[in-house]
């Protein structure tokens, strides 16, 4: 598995390519973010950009604030809004009428609290979140004050992960990782010494390739859930469901990116990923321990059939 060190010197690398690099006005500007397959899809997108001329430039940027820098055009392309995570922030822009929504991805999504499969013996009714939650002297910590511990993402991927835990009225508390290394640290940790973990995790991953496990069931997704405190079983809070099960992966684009980069934003119209493209993206890094850029370079050595029709 990939640690968080050579992540650090993958971002640490992109950082210095755009400082030193070609960049100018007209350059692509594409965010980097803080897992895998987002960092390895960014540069198979910024390749197939290269392919019919433009010229790119990667920016590592947090992945909320990234569509407020789109609506301000200091970024081009978000190429993998995941709607359980992003969904929020994409929308508000998107209807501000400053970014574009521009394609939707044939992958389907989901991001949610999971488990990995011998939690289950230990706390019976699951995959219900009923189930979790009387289990919760299961998931203690020594700093926890009696609580569960659930391993939630890093901040940036805001998930209203504590307030769901308010309106559910659970027995959990939410520990925030400092990065996506740390939740899979947090995992291993936990399968190693047969002490039940509920993390953050999310599909297409490449946890599914290594370890069996599930998510947890919440009420149902519904729209009303995140804005409207009466719907639903807590009539005084929002956020008492869990994330979309059928999730988007959506593309959205700066509002000037067509006028600046037409011939980009030819081929991000055509750009189309499988839940079997992103696992793989995920795969080449995570367990083959492979770094981003010979990672992208593989995807497009072994999907020529697949990107050719959309440089055209
Ligand atoms: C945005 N993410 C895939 C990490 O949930």
């Amino acid at each position: 598995m990939k640690n968080f060190k050579s992540i650090l010197v993958a971002l640490v690398a992109a950082a210095s390519v755009s400082a030193v690099g070609t960049a100018t006005a007209d350059s692509v500007k594409i965010p980097t973010h803080n897992w895998s397959s987002q960092l390895v899809g960014a540069k198979i997108v910024g390749a197939l950009f290269e392919m019919v001329g433009e010229e790119v430039e990667y920016i590592p940027m947090d992945s909320q604030t990234v569509y407020q820098s789109m609506c301000e055009n200091d970024i081009d392309i978000v190429h993998e809004v995941w709607q359980g995570a992003f969904g929020a922030a994409f929308e508000k822009v998107v209807n501000e009428g400053c970014v574009m929504d521009l394609a939707t991805h044939d992958a389907k999504t989901r991001e949610e609290w999971w488990y990995p499969m011998f939690v289950k013996e230990m706390c019976p009714g699951l995959p219900d979140w009923k189930a979790l939650d009387a289990c919760a002297d299961k998931f203690t910590r020594a700093d926890s004050g009696g609580k569960g511990v659930f391993i939630g993402g890093p901040v940036d991927w805001l998930k209203n992960d504590a307030e769901r835990v308010e309106a559910l009225g659970m027995n959990f508390v939410v520990k925030n990782a400092g990065s996506a290394a740390a939740i899979w640290a947090e995992l291993e940790s936990g399968i190693k010494q047969n002490k039940p973990v509920v993390i953050f995790n999310w599909t297409p991953n490449f946890i599914e390739a290594l370890y069996e496990g599930e998510f947890v069931e919440f009420p149902e997704y519904q729209a009303a859930c995140k804005d409207d405190p009466a719907w639903g079983m807590n009539q005084e809070m929002a956020y008492d469901c869990g994330n979309p099960k059928d999730g988007y992966l959506k593309i959205g684009v700066s509002h000037e990116f067509k006028e600046d980069n037409p011939k980009a934003f030819a081929v991000a119209s055509k750009i189309n990923f499988s839940n079997l493209d992103i696992a793989k993206q995920s795969n080449y890094v995570d367990t083959d321990g492979m770094e981003v850029d010979a990672a992208a370079q593989r995807w497009l050595d072994e999907h020529k059939d697949k990107w050719e029709a959309w440089i055209q």
